[in-house]
């Protein structure tokens, strides 16, 4: 065998890290240690524990290995092995029916982020659109955090990542990347052990981050408006606004500075539960601080007021102009500056902008055939899920499965394990994994453009998503030039039409770096909107995150400037909590659950819970409880934890619905929500009771 020993590769996971891997591969068929990447300036050689120990994923014995046929009732996960002809036929004898007896639109492709490659997990909107099936509106991760974002600087892109280094002051708003995007603590270590730089973390428990931090805030989950606030409030009392920078790059300085006044500390302290000292603390901190970087996660925006959570952190680096300064501004995602022609991967040339998009977030409902979320239209016969596992993930679980259990629906999931989505399967296919197949990919986290070979033989029968996908059309009649062609070939001219290098002069090292201009990077060029400023009044009305979509939710009722919007879940007397369903360490979503290292360091399904309120409710270290609310109930083990606010407590998720008593995941407790203003998960926007069980 000539394959080099180690070869360089892409973590193909939902996670903005994106990590450049350098894989050991022992022979044709097997890997063995996985490390990050020493070459890549973002990777920098560290990569998190579960994707360190690979092997125990990509070589599980658990791995889905051939086609199967429902053998028993919907969800019973009895199947029997087919061969592969005998699969597809039966799927595409599906959708042709369903496509004779209701029309193209009863037809679901339905997919997220299991994979990032832009191949593999794109590549079945070329299939939607060929054939006219239904759309789906991705509103699982991005739909509140993005918008909030753009509200304010028109463009999502931040200053480089790398610069944290050179900052003096580091604020980690609303992530936990000790869990959910480890590199970014190893710029921001750097900057504290070269140049003394302060971290400061915000957030609703005190976290493996806030634990590593100088300054750490824990609030009320869905306050962050009026922290922001507040934090601008003393900003401009205390002279560490940046007049001649507001005048020259934002839209209304003195109507912000205005409406303020009454955003004290006070105020804020009595909605956040932090303390006017900490706030106080927080704002001279970034005041003292022109080079202060703000790292923006997503984690505080899966709020029903989450896009205005977002817009208000964005507005404190433009009030004290720390977006001019090297090491200074602000970062949430830099999934603007990729600008991909994917024509030819998701054949948009066939697209029908009036076919509907059917809310992924609510897909319980699209499946049990609620009108409104049908548009009028066609009820969901047939389903063809890739990358994604809605009945562990989605909101509103109950439902969710109740949707997948109907009878008269057809489910084929493409799977690389036996998920619990995979349990409501009709037809169930085995999915390659990224060592296995070519794709290219992006750091949403950072500035890389990767591509990730195929490195291993497919285990067993595995196909990839592209070539099921090819398959799947050449039996439905769809028609389109990007099936005929490779994955690599896809990649190819997918580079060449968006005006990037050719894969050929840079496959060697793996990949390349297109960090934008500084000027750019930190709008000195100016903001994205046609004015060039940023925006302390957003218009929420456009406010959307994808061409073509209209606004959801209550948008009219969007306060003008950055505050408290009060619309998150309340408590009442029934339900005296409010839950967050924050990332485990050791899982990535519903994914690394199966995996043995993760299994054992997570332990068991746990809910943090200020000692104080367990004493007020009679419930011991480690008890058994159960939380509910109209929803559901679902059953865990306390744990003392002194770092959350009374009154909120916590679940690191997304422990498998199996790991529960009677099956109930957490996602049985969270709402299927449309908050404004363009709809999106609102996973730690939750009231609940809980009780001894
Ligand atoms: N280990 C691990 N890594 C992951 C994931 C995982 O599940 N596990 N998920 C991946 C995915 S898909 C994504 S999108 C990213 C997400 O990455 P993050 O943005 O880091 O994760 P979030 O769920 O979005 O939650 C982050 C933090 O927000 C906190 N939070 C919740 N509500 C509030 C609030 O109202 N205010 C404030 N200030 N904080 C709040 C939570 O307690 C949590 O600590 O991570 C990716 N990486
Ligand atoms: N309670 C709660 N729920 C949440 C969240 C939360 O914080 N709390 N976070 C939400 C967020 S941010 C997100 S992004 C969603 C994510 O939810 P999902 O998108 O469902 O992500 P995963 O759970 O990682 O599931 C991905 C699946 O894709 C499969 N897969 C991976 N690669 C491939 C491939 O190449 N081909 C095929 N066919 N399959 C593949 C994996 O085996 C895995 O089962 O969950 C959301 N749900
Ligand atoms: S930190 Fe994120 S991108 Fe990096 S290896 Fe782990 S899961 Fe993959
Ligand atoms: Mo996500």
């Amino acid at each position: 065998m000539n394959k080099p020993v180690r070869a360089i590769s892409v973590c193909p996971h939902d996670c903005p890290s994106a990590c450049s891997l350098d894989v050991e591969l022992l022979d044709s068929r097997t890997i063995g240690r996985v490390r990050g990447a020493v070459g890549n300036s973002y990777t920098a050689g560290i990569i998190c524990e579960k994707v360190a120990r690979y092997a125990e994923r990509i070589h599980h014995p658990d791995r889905l290995l051939h086609p199967m046929r429902r053998s028993g009732p919907k969800g019973s996960g009895q199947f029997e092995q087919i061969g592969w002809d005998e699969a597809l036929d039966t799927v595409a004898a599906a959708f042709l029916k369903a496509e004779a007896e209701y029309g193209p639109q009863s037809v679901w492709p339905y997919y997220y982020a299991g994979t990032m490659g832009l191949v593999m997990r794109d590549g079945i909107n070329r299939l939607r659109h060929a054939k006219s099936y239904s759309g789906m509106y991705d509103t699982f991760c991005v739909s509140l955090a993005w918008p909030g974002y753009i509200a304010g600087t028109g463009a999502l892109r931040g200053v480089d990542p790398r610069e944290m280094a050179k900052s003096d002051c580091v604020v980690i708003w609303g992530t936990n990347p000790v869990h959910t995007q480890v590199n970014v603590m190893t710029h921001a270590m750097r900057a504290r052990k070269e140049r003394g730089a302060k971290i400061a973390v915000v957030d609703v428990y005190n976290t493996a981050t806030m634990k590593q931090a100088d300054m750490g805030v824990i609030i009320r989950p869905g306050t962050d408006g009026a922290l922001a606030a507040a934090v601008m409030h003393v900003l401009f009392r205390d002279g560490f606004a940046d007049w001649p920078y507001l005048e020259k790059y934002t839209d209304a300085p003195r109507e912000l500075q205005a409406h303020l006044q009454t955003r004290s500390p006070e105020w804020a302290s009595a909605i956040t539960g932090a303390a006017v000292a900490e706030i106080e603390a927080l704002a001279r901190l970034i005041g003292e601080n022109k080079k202060t970087y703000f790292r923006i996660g997503y984690g505080f925006t899966r709020q029903r007021n989450g896009a205005v959570n977002m817009h208000a952190v964005t507005s404190i680096p433009a009030v004290t102009g720390a977006w001019q300064h090297e090491g200074g501004g602000a970062f949430h995602s830099n999934s603007g500056i990729y600008k991909w022609n994917k024509t030819m991967i998701e054949g948009i040339d066939k697209r029908d902008p009036k076919i509907r998009q059917l809310d992924q977030s609510r897909i319980g409902d699209v499946l049990l055939g609620n009108p409104d979320d049908l548009f009028g239209g066609p009820p969901v016969m047939a389903l063809l899920v890739q990358n994604t596992n809605p009945a562990s993930v989605a909101p509103d679980q109950t439902r969710v499965k109740q949707g997948l259990a109907r009878e008269d629906l057809f489910t084929c999931v493409h799977e690389q394990f036996i998920t619990e989505t995979a349990l409501y399967a009709d037809i169930l296919l085995p999915a390659t994994m990224f060592l296995e197949h070519d794709d290219i990919y992006q750091g949403g986290g950072h500035q890389h453009i990767m591509f990730g070979p195929k490195l291993v033989e497919a285990a067993g029968e595995c196909r990839s998503n592209h070539e099921v996908l090819q398959a799947i059309a050449a039996r439905v009649g769809a028609e389109h030039p990007g099936f005929d062609m490779t994955s690599r070939e896809l990649v190819d001219w997918t580079l060449q039409h968006s005006r990037r290098p050719p894969l050929s002069e840079w496959e060697g090292q793996g990949f390349i770096d297109v960090q934008p201009e500084f000027s750019q990077a930190h709008f000195l060029d100016g903001f994205g909107h046609a004015d060039g400023k940023f925006r302390f009044k957003p218009d929420w009305k456009r406010a959307s995150y994808k061409a073509g979509m209209e606004s959801i939710g209550p948008v009219d009722q969007m306060p003008q400037f950055p505050d408290h919007w009060d619309v998150t879940e309340k408590t009442d007397q029934a339900h005296p909590f409010k839950l967050a369903t924050s990332p485990a360490r050791a899982f990535l979503n519903s994914t690394f659950t199966e995996t043995p290292g993760s299994i054992k360091r997570e332990g068991k399904p746990l809910l943090f819970m200020h000692p104080d309120d367990m004493a007020a409710h009679h419930i011991t270290d480690g008890q058994k409880i159960k939380l509910g609310n109209p929803r559901g109930v679902v059953t865990l083990h306390a744990k003392s934890e002194a770092g959350v606010q009374r009154g909120v407590v916590i679940a690191e998720s997304i422990w498998p619905n199996a790991a529960f008593e009677d099956g109930c995941g957490i996602n049985t407790l969270t709402e299927a929500a449309r908050p404004a203003p363009a709809g999106g998960g609102v996973f730690h926007d939750i009231k609940v009771w809980v009780r001894g069980a």
